[in-house]
């Protein structure tokens, strides 16, 4: 399966146009529109979402409610369409596309920005929930969730920090789900400490909101039920973790991935880093012939191929760039220095992003899935 995206902002609509999707599979449009929602969601966006409804019609590759293995065409309307009327961003905004691209296409900066705005990440989400479709005929689950806003965890110590993770990898996928779904911040706290949590990034989102800021966070997707092989050493473009990192960087802020332990790997031995092998013989007939392992620092891949564990994939969103309060710039025009342009925005759309990576993630597994097995 693959798929590219067209469409922008404040034009007519977003597309995605999916290629390689299986023949004759059911599709339910409403589990594509609940993720759509989702999407919307979460505490800190703009006031965009709530002019948007978003929810696709299929054009094309769908014949009663099957798949054809055509390829299929998602559409999702815009009802802030006004792209022709839309001001000029004067002022390019330090951290946007803004710049670069205004000087590579030879354009204003408008169109530019129109193609670049996250409201693209609609498209992604609508083929991933495709993807997901497919994955839970495999037995394969991928949850999003947010792990942390800001400096929220800054004020708690190493020791819970670290009782924290090993709660999150104790967590089966329903758990998971239903934490995560209960929250207005897509964030899995334990249902003592959910309350607490929440108005305490509430707080912060709100008194950033106050200063004119925005606020970055910390994502993790984490795939269940992956099989062992997906993805090959023999190639680097065929690796699972290389092609999982090149699709969750492309997602728009997404400034850094990693898997499994990740970053953590450099300060830690390898002793303590690498999972050791057990062997249990009554699980001989089983997919991983009775190897086993009790720790998963590697995040369930390992030289490229998934280990059948866990996949655990963590990314770094940005702050988005367009503030309130803007940073300093200079005028496109008149090349006098001047604020950055400001227009309507997210203060923190992090939970947003989550929803975007879980699907994101559901396309680059599918598509391994179906390098394996078809
Ligand atoms: C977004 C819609 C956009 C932005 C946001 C994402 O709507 P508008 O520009 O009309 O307010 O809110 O995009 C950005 C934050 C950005 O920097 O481009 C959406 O639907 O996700």
């Amino acid at each position: 399966m693959n798929y590219k995206t067209a469409g922008e902002s404040h034009g007519k609509g977003l597309l995605a146009f999916v290629e390689n999707f299986p023949a004759g599979f059911a599709i339910d449009i409403s589990a594509i529109d609940s993720e759509l929602r989702r999407r919307q969601g979460g505490y800190g966006r703009g006031g965009r979402q709530s002019i948007e409804s978003d929810s696709v019609e299929i054009l094309t590759g769908i014949w009663q409610g099957k798949t054809t293995g055509s390829p299929i065409t998602l559409w999702i309307k815009n009802a802030d369409s006004r792209i022709d009327s839309t001001p000029e961003i004067a002022n390019p905004r330090p951290g946007h596309v803004d710049l670069a691209g205004a000087i590579k296409f030879n354009l204003p900066i408008r169109p530019i920005m129109e193609r670049a705005s996250a409201r693209e990440t609609a498209s992604r989400v609508a083929a991933g929930a495709l993807a997901k479709q497919y994955l839970a005929s495999k037995g394969i689950t991928i949850v999003g969730f947010v792990r942390n806003i800001g400096d929220s965890e800054s004020d708690l110590t190493i020791e819970q920090i670290q009782n924290y993770n090993r709660e999150i990898d104790s967590l089966d996928v329903n758990e998971l789900l239903r934490r995560r779904n209960r929250s207005e911040f897509y964030i899995v706290r334990s249902d003592s400490e959910l309350a607490e949590w929440e108005s305490k990034l509430k707080k912060l989102i709100n008194e950033i909101s106050e200063a004119g800021d925005s606020v970055g966070g910390l994502i993790e997707a984490r795939a269940f039920g992956t099989p062992i092989g997906l993805g090959s050493h023999t190639q680097w473009d065929q690796k699972l973790d290389g092609n999982i990192a090149k699709s969750i960087m492309s997602i728009q802020a997404i400034k850094g991935v990693e898997i499994g332990l990740g970053f953590n790997v450099t300060k830690i031995r390898g002793s303590k880093v690498h999972d050791p092998i057990e062997y249990d013989s009554s699980k001989e007939n089983s997919a991983n012939r009775g190897f086993i392992r009790r720790t998963n620092n590697a995040g369930g891949i390992e030289g490229g191929i998934s280990n059948g564990q866990t996949i655990v994939v963590r990314c770094a969103m940005k702050p988005i760039p367009t503030m309130r309060k803007p940073l300093d710039s200079i005028n496109w025009k008149t090349k006098k220095p001047q604020q950055a342009t400001y227009e309507r925005s997210d203060v923190c759309a992090v939970p947003a992003a989550s929803v975007v990576v879980e699907n994101v993630l559901a396309t680059t597994i599918m598509n391994a899935f179906q390098m394996q097995n078809e």
